[in-house]
Parts: structure tokens; C-alpha cells; sequence
């Protein structure tokens, strides 16, 4: 390991705020120090660190409840970090501005680290630069670390792989009903939450998810998140579920799999930069652009390094 990468990780050890951010633009850009510096971070001894994953249709209220949690685990004197991921989606934009704007009172507290992250562009998803972000974090102290994403997209389902545990937050009164969210989210999210009690429509949306629900046997939270009411019960949940996951060693075939989601988002990202680079120098012939395909994949991807 170089010098500088060595210097960068005693600097994120040292919950230096400036080496943080530094080095999540390395690995978001790829920059030279990029590999240098997560062979460091993979050779170092990581303190335990739990990832929750929340997602939920735009506006369910994900980051208000975040907010909560963040508040609960300060008081506790933990230090967190907060991913949000800005899908760049039309249906979203600006919220990222308003995760931020949500998040301020936490803005100052150099005990809440916090990184909006696009996944604009990144073929490979969120997987692959979140991934490190997480570690970059967890290195500098941070449990729980927290990925918000909003339920468009492919990030979504993303998150709950790179996650030990995922919220999904649906609400009444956003216009979409249950059938409009994923089916397949529904089934693989670990815990259910309710949020926007308050609101008429709450009751029915809870009996509608019951029935979905019912397979896994998982209990649906209702939360008040603009309040704070019900966010001590879902954190005893997110807590039980944790110490469930840990005795059954379930956490560790999750990141197992996480891991290797990592490394396919990783790869697709290397592999398109590699071929974009090389399609210049293709001679094109007369045959359909997917038989060439196969040609070119072939004659380029062999001295993948
Ligand atoms: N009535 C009510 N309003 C809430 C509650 N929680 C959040 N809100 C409001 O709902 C709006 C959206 O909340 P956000 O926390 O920004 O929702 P989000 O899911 O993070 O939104 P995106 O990140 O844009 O997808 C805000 O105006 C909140 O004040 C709640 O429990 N009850
Ligand atoms: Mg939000």
C-alpha cells in the first residue's frame, strides 16, 4: 500500500471528516489511489457494523423516519452513517435536496456522517460504490450505517441485498396502492412498516399488506414518523431481527451474497469501460451488430486484467 493510501486510511480511522469524503470520491470516480486504498481497507480490521437498507415509494416518509432513527442511536452515542442514493429519476428529483434539507439537524453533528450518491450512469447499479462506501464508514467507526433509496428503479432492489436488514415504508395516500409496489421487494424485505398512521387509509393499507405478508410471518410496523410514534418498537424490531440474524448465522450467508452482487456490478462496470474503449479500433463488418457482438466480446474481454 502506498504512502498516501496508508495516510488516508489512519485519517478514516481517525473519523477526520475531509478523509471520509475524500475517499468515497476516490472509489466513486476510480481514481488512481482507488485500488490502493481498498486493499488497505479489506486488510484492516473492520469493528462490527450493522447496514440497514430503507426504501419505499417517493414520499412515503423514509427520510423523516430515518431522521428518527438517527435520533435514537446519537442518543446512545453511536456514531452513524447515512447513505441516499439519488436514483436520477424524473418521478424523484429533488429529493436528495430534501433528504438534506430533512436531515439538518443532524448536519452539524460530525458523529452523523453523511453521503448522497448517484446511480446515474453506473451500469453495475449501486452495488459496487455503495459497497465501499459502507466499509469506508464502518472503518471510521460508524454502526448502524443507513442506505436510503427510493422505491424506483433498480436500486431499490439493490438495496436490499447490500443490506443486513431492509425497511420497505409504503404510506396511505400516496396514490399507489399496494399493487403498485414491487411484488417481489415486498417478499424479500425484512421488516414491513406502515408509515403516515395518522393518515385516513393507514387502517386499510395495514390489512392489505397482512395478507401479503402472512407467508413470511412478518409483523407490520406502524409509525408516525413526522411524530416519532412507533419508531422505539421498530427499532426493538430492527434489534431482534439483528440478534436473530447473528445466532443463526444468516447475516453471514446475507453478505455472502452481497458480496458477490458487489462483484458483478464491479465487473460490468470494468468490462463496459474496457469495451467502450476498445470499439473504436473495431473493424465492422457486413454481419448483424449482435453476431459481431459475439466476436468482439471474444477478441477483447480475453486480457481482462
Ligand atoms: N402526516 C404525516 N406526514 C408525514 C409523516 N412522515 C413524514 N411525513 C411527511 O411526508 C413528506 C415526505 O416525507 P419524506 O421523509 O421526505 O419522505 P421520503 O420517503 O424520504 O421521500 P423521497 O425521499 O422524496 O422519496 C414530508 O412532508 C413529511 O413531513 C407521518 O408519519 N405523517
Ligand atoms: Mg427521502
Amino acid at each position: 500500500m502506498s504512502n498516501r493510501a496508508q495516510k488516508l486510511l489512519a485519517d478514516i480511522k481517525n473519523k477526520n471528516a475531509r478523509a471520509i469524503g475524500k475517499a468515497i470520491s476516490i472509489v466513486e470516480n476510480e481514481t488512481e489511489l482507488c485500488d490502493d486504498l481498498l486493499i488497505g481497507l479489506s486488510e484492516s480490521e473492520m469493528p462490527q457494523y450493522l447496514v440497514l437498507g430503507i426504501t419505499g415509494n417517493p414520499g412515503a416518509g423514509k427520510s423523516t423516519l430515518t431522521d428518527k432513527i438517527i435520533a435514537h442511536y446519537r442518543k446512545q452515542n453511536q456514531r452513524i452513517g447515512i447513505i441516499a442514493i439519488d436514483p436520477t429519476s424524473p418521478i424523484s428529483g429533488g429529493a436528495i435536496l430534501g433528504d438534506r434539507i430533512r436531515m439538518m439537524q443532524h448536519a452539524t453533528d460530525s458523529d452523523v456522517v453523511i453521503r448522497s450518491m448517484a446511480t446515474r450512469g453506473r451500469l453495475g447499479g449501486l452495488c459496487s460504490c455503495a459497497g465501499a462506501t459502507v466499509r469506508i464508514m464502518a472503518a471510521s467507526g460508524c454502526n448502524p450505517i443507513i442506505i436510503e433509496t427510493v422505491g424506483v428503479g433498480q436500486s431499490e432492489i439493490d438495496i436490499v441485498s447490500l443490506a443486513d436488514i431492509s425497511l420497505l415504508v409504503s404510506a396511505p395516500g400516496l396514490g399507489d396502492d399496494i399493487q403498485a409496489m414491487k411484488a417481489g421487494l415486498l417478499e424479500v424485505a425484512d421488516l414491513l412498516v406502515i408509515n403516515k398512521a395518522d393518515l385516513p387509509g393507514a387502517t386499510a393499507l395495514f390489512r392489505d399488506l397482512q395478507m401479503l405478508a402472512r407467508e413470511k410471518e412478518r409483523e407490520i410496523t406502524k409509525t408516525i414518523a413526522s411524530t416519532g410514534e412507533g419508531v422505539d418498537k421498530l427499532i426493538k424490531q430492527i434489534e431482534l431481527l439483528e440478534k436473530d440474524y447473528n445466532e443463526s448465522s444468516y447475516i453471514l450467508k446475507k453478505r455472502e451474497a452481497s458480496k458477490k452482487k458487489e462483484i458483478i456490478d464491479w465487473s460490468l462496470e470494468m468490462v463496459r469501460a474496457k469495451l467502450e474503449k476498445n470499439i473504436e479500433h473495431f473493424a465492422l463488418t457486413n454481419s448483424d451488430p449482435r453476431l459481431q457482438a459475439k466476436d468482439f466480446i471474444k477478441q477483447h474481454l480475453k486480457d481482462m486484467q
